[in-house]
């Protein structure tokens, strides 16, 4: 059996793990959080997207017994020391709250040229398997942050991004041009090769 548990809350990301992944392994059986028995879901506690991406996969798989995948992911922007970082869910205080979120990191920005507004997107993708098998990829989307915001695809920060190369902002930007690019499809990608044999061995 193909099946696989992607260990989010957040449908815009799962959206997104889920296209790529059946892009890659055809006929993989994706169940996001809704599609499983509800369990105690820990804080996300950890000061690196590698150990939150772990905590929340570690919770699903010890939970489902099924593999699984989970991705934690943020904004970095270098003239902030790479903060919102992991807080970037929550950079604005809770409840979280994506436009909120979007409106302060503008403000924090005021007045700085774009020489000035080098940002990274960067994901950490967690592959847990219930004999406790662990793996980690990391995918990271050079960029800048843009002065307002622009488009409507995509989600959380998006419209506020214009990636490296790209004549138009993350919200913008094609599906499957974002995936192409972005810091969740390089880092799922390149642990798309371990999900497979785990998958084909059960
Ligand atoms: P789960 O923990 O349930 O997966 P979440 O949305 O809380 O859902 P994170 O803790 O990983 O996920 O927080 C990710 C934050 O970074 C959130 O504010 C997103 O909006 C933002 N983010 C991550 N990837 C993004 C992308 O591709 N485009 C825009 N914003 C993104």
């Amino acid at each position: 059996m193909r099946r696989i548990v992607i260990a989010t809350r957040n449908t815009k990301k799962l959206a997104e793990l889920r296209r790529i992944l059946a892009a890659e392994i055809p006929g993989i059986d994706v169940l996001g959080l809704d599609d499983v028995e509800p369990f105690e879901e820990p804080p996300e506690i950890e000061a690196t997207f590698e150990g939150n991406a772990l905590i929340k996969a570690r919770a699903a798989a010890a939970a489902t017994g099924l593999p699984t995948l989970a991705d934690d992911s943020g904004i970095c922007v270098d003239i902030l020391n790479g903060m919102p970082g992991v807080l970037s869910a929550r950079w604005s205080g809770a409840p979280r709250d994506d436009e909120r979120n979007n409106q302060l990191l503008l403000a924090q920005l005021t007045d700085l040229s774009g020489e000035r507004r080098h940002a990274e997107f960067r994901c950490a993708v967690a592959f847990v398997q219930p004999d406790g098998e662990e793996i980690i990829e990391i995918g990271v989307m050079r960029g800048r942050i843009l002065p307002e915001p622009r488009g409507q695809g995509g989600f959380g920060y998006d419209p506020l991004f214009i990636a490296d190369g790209q004549a138009v902002s993350n919200a913008e930007l094609p599906a499957g041009e974002k995936d192409r690019v972005s810091h969740r499809g390089r880092a799922l990608r390149d642990i798309v090769p371990a999900v497979a044999t785990a998958l084909r061995a059960r």
